[in-house]
């Protein structure tokens, strides 16, 4: 039943606005004309809006707002990214499901996206908490032909195609806070978690992972981080629907990705810092054994932290600890 009604819904979706006849649905899927019928009428409860016209036969108007794979694809206007897209209504962590996809060669532009993970991941074995429908909670699986090291720039790159998305949709002011916390108003909306599989001089795949929060009020956060947490809900007081900020993310990554793989870091670099949080300002640089201040200039193209000390030592910040 649910395999038949996918193909019909494939089968719909690849005519695009054109109508599919019942005649040749029924020849496809290999059932009646009446079972189709029965098929459009449960697409209907679903949220699908069929129309269904004699001697013409059927069209989807609109998909319904959830999403799924055919919603995030019905559309969306990409080349590559996002033409095989993994739904899950649960998951542990979507990272775990895109390292099994690329290690069974899922192609490049592949993305698994979850409705909840249950243990979502930040950066070092950091939780990262995904309330049930409430964000985007992605994996994109990308094979970069670059080396290694370049790999951060990635993660600079997707940054800027968060705030992009932000800004553009819905008109707030992200600010991207080193190396990859997108903050509205000083909090945190928005995390990114890259990890790579590679040998010494090769990229076997990389996997970039997205965490959004949209329409979350506070009270859906953990008390631990309800004082450093936001979400696009509360910073603009209404809902967004989220399968079309999905499809604006998709649009602006490809777009970002594929003109930096033409032209290089220079535009990524220059737009991240234009977003950038607290540039020019002084910031505290903890380590293990010191501790000093410095002004912060910006970003390297290792995606280090670039500084200036009092005595105008220009210094590349790779770890430690901040304070803004
Ligand atoms: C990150 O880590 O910001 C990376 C987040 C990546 C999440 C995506 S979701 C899809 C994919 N699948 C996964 O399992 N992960 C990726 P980090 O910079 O280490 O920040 C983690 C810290 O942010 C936590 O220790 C909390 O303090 C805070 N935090 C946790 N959940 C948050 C949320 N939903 N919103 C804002 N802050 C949060």
């Amino acid at each position: 039943m649910e395999s038949t009604r996918n193909r019909l819904i494939e089968l719909l979706e690849t005519s695009d606005k054109q109508f599919v006849s019942g005649q040749l649905l029924s020849e496809k899927l290999k059932i009646s004309r009446s079972a189709i019928w029965k098929h459009m009428k449960e697409l209907e409860k679903d949220g699908y809006h069929v129309e269904g016209v004699s001697r013409k036969g059927y069209r989807i108007v609109k998909f319904p707002d959830k999403v799924s794979e055919n919603t995030i694809q019905w559309g969306l206007r990409t080349d590559w990214l996002g033409k095989k897209i993994i739904h899950k209504t649960s998951t542990k962590t979507t990272q775990q499901i895109a390292h099994q996809a690329a290690q069974d060669n899922a192609e490049h532009g592949t993305i698994i996206i979850a409705d909840e993970q249950t243990k979502g991941k930040g950066r070092m074995n950091r939780q990262w908490q995904s309330t049930k429908g409430k964000g985007i909670w992605m994996s994109i699986i990308l094979r970069p032909d670059f080396l290694p090291v370049m790999a951060p720039q990635l993660t600079l790159l997707s940054a800027t195609v968060l705030a992009d998305a932000i800004a553009e949709h819905t008109a707030l002011t992200p600010k991207i806070k080193w190396p990859n916390d997108i903050l509205i108003n000083e909090k945190k909306t928005a995390g990114i978690l890259t990890e790579m599989q590679a040998e010494q001089d090769q990229i076997q795949y990389v996997v970039i992972g997205i965490g959004i929060n949209v329409n979350q009020i506070t009270e859906d956060f953990d008390k631990d981080i309800q004082d450093k947490a936001t979400s696009l809900q509360i910073q603009t007081g209404h809902q967004w629907n989220i399968k079309d900020f999905i499809q604006h993310v998709l649009q602006s990554f490809e777009n970002s990705y594929d003109s930096f793989m033409q032209n290089g870091f220079p535009d990524v670099k220059y737009k991240w810092e234009s977003y950038g949080y607290r540039i020019g300002e002084y910031i505290k640089i903890k380590t293990l054994h010191k501790e000093w201040k410095a002004k912060f200039l910006g970003i390297a193209e290792d995606g280090a932290l670039l500084t200036k000390t009092d005595n105008d030592e220009i210094k590349k910040i790779y770890s430690g600890e901040i304070e803004w």
